[in-house]
């Protein structure tokens, strides 16, 4: 049951430094770093184990799409050494592995609450300190809170009428059900194209006795060419995994130093470097294609030609030409996170047990007890799989009770948008540090590679804090003000702003449509954000 003032039991409640919101990766880097530091934390974790994300996107085929060998920590040595991946983009269930290892290794489970959500978090200013209770009833009285809830952790279930009435299974890809699922034999829907969506189909389809797609915005997927991870490339990164990492931190993404961009302009080249620079990246895969020249994501007439470059592969690969049309997605490339497809997503559509319907013009009109309603058409489903995503960066925090100074409510705060100070903090909010979400470069990098940055970050200000007997740290609202106008600004240079993506809170009905992530890459991020200490944490409020 959800308490909404937690300060009328404050007896009972447990003191901590730091109270952190999430077991996955960042909430468990940022454990370590708390006992580093010789503060007593705590982990509160909804879920019944580690891994946050990779714990909770179990469905076949998931899998991250940044090579394992740059999406792992990096803050210990022995770690990134002892480690070894099997493939070079790793599998859900080869990154669930990791994260409880790393549980393991460095003790972490004896400081997590296990099944147990923070339901209300209050700033008491008589104190300065947290007062955070949980849906078990438990408290906590600590002075700093570090929400660790993950940048899409929140899925999002569309309001599709009569999906109460569905008679077979729902699933959705970011719940998916610890025991495997088995389709064999099933007519199952599929809705949504995201990365979530481009990884499940192929799996369902080859289980399924029928699937229909139901696509609302067609998804540019480039291949991983992902397979089993090299030794010998392995053994080089490994004999300087410190370098490696350096190396990384100066691109504008955190990863992906040994495929640096391509400095040339796009519109400048000849049809004939423009096909070879494609064709070159194609076969590398991954994200390395909007790297084959400097100015994909900036300017929409580079974009164009590396989109168009694509919708040929697709032509390529799809036998039906009236299913490649529609298949051939028409907004700018990476303006929506560009899906990265080891599976064989186009080739999914040759298959004669596979249909694709369009529901960008006529949408689903609603759910039957026995399938789904386009246009006249009822589709006649088993079981019907939600691939639509996550209400990304807001969504996690925006669903808690946090109250800040004079009883401000977050919700109430961010109903304009995530407003925030560096991704870091928000005005109104003291002690109160958010990882890896909005305001930040994170959504664009590898996203270990910006959780090792905001706890290190987190860590040093704690430090700082402490060693000059300061109570609290808070943003200044000039501050936040210049830091949303400078995310916009930048945003407005490249062209995220062209399409309608969780970026920009597009994907939910009614969200403000606010550009949310920084644009601009993690190096001038990451110099922002250490000027900002070195200058006594400029923009903060200290006391
Ligand atoms: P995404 O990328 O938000 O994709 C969700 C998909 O679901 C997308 O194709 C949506 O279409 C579709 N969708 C959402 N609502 C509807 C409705 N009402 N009708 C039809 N289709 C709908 O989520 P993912 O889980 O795939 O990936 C999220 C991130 O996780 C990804 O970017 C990586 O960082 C990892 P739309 O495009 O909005 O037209």
């Amino acid at each position: 049951m959800a308490i909404s003032d937690p300060r009328h039991e404050t007896d009972d409640s447990v003191l901590a430094d730091v109270l952190i919101v999430g077991a996955g990766f960042a909430g468990m880097y940022m454990l370590i770093k708390a006992r580093q530091l010789g503060l007593s934390a705590v982990v509160l974790e909804a879920a019944s184990g580690v891994g946050g994300t990779w714990r909770a996107n179990r469905y076949p085929g998931a899998r991250v799409d940044v090579q394992s060998l740059e999406y792992s920590y990096s803050f210990d040595e022995a770690l990134q050494q002892e480690w070894r991946w099997t493939e070079r983009y790793a599998s859900q269930p080869e990154l669930l592995r990791y994260a409880n290892h790393v549980a393991d290794r460095f003790s972490l489970r004896r400081d997590i609450r296990f099944d147990t959500r923070l339901t209300d978090a209050l700033w008491d200013e008589a104190s300065a300190r947290w007062l955070v209770a949980a849906d078990t009833g438990e408290r906590w009285s600590a002075r700093f809170l570090v929400m660790a809830s993950g940048p899409l952790s929140t899925p999002n279930t569309p309001n599709f009428e009569g999906l109460d009435t569905f008679r077979g299974k729902i699933f959705h890809t970011a719940k998916w059900p610890l025991e495997p699922v088995d389709f064999s034999g099933l007519r199952v829907g599929v809705i949504g194209t995201g990365s979530s969506g481009v990884q499940v189909i192929p799996q369902i389809a080859s289980q399924a006795r029928d699937l229909t797609v139901f696509q609302r915005t067609a998804a540019y997927a480039v291949p991983a060419h992902n397979g089993p991870l090299d030794p010998a490339f392995e053994a080089r990164i490994k004999a300087d995994y410190a370098g490696f990492r350096e190396r990384n931190r100066r691109m504008r993404t955190g990863f992906g130093s040994e495929t640096p961009p391509n400095m040339v302009s796009a519109l400048t080249a000849s049809p004939e470097e423009l096909a070879a620079r494609f064709e070159e990246r194609w076969r590398i895969g991954g994200f390395t294609l909007l790297g084959a020249f400097y100015d994909i994501m900036l300017d929409e007439r580079a974009n164009a030609l590396a989109a168009e470059f694509v919708r040929g592969k697709i032509r390529g690969i799809v036998r039906d030409p009236e299913i490649a049309e529609r298949l051939s997605p028409r907004q700018t490339i990476g303006c929506k996170r560009l899906c990265v497809d080891s599976a064989g997503y186009y080739e999914t559509f040759n298959r004669p047990n596979v249909s694709l319907v369009d529901v960008s013009e006529t949408p689903i009109e609603r759910i039957t007890p026995g399938g789904a309603v386009v246009g006249a058409r009822e589709y006649e489903l088993d079981a019907l799989v939600l691939a639509t995503g996550f209400d990304a960066m807001t969504g996690t925090l925006a669903r808690l009770n946090i109250r800040g100074r004079k009883g401000l409510s977050l919700q109430e705060k961010w109903r304009p948008g995530p407003l925030n100070y560096l991704g870091l903090a928000t005005a109104g909010f003291p002690n109160l540090f958010n990882v890896a979400g909005a305001g930040s470069t994170s959504a664009f990098t590898s996203v270990l590679v910006s959780i090792e940055h905001h706890i290190d970050w987190i860590g040093d200000c704690i430090a700082w804090l402490n060693a000059r007997g300061l109570g609290a740290i808070e943003a200044k609202e000039e501050a936040e003000a210049e830091w949303m106008e400078h995310v916009q600004a930048m945003a407005r240079q490249t062209v995220f702003l062209t399409c309608n993506s969780w970026y920009l809170g597009a994907n939910i009905p009614g969200k403000p449509r606010l550009f949310m992530p920084l644009t601009g890459g993690y190096p001038p991020y990451a110099a922002r954000c250490a000027e900002v200490a070195a200058k006594g944490y400029e923009g903060f409020r200290v006391a």
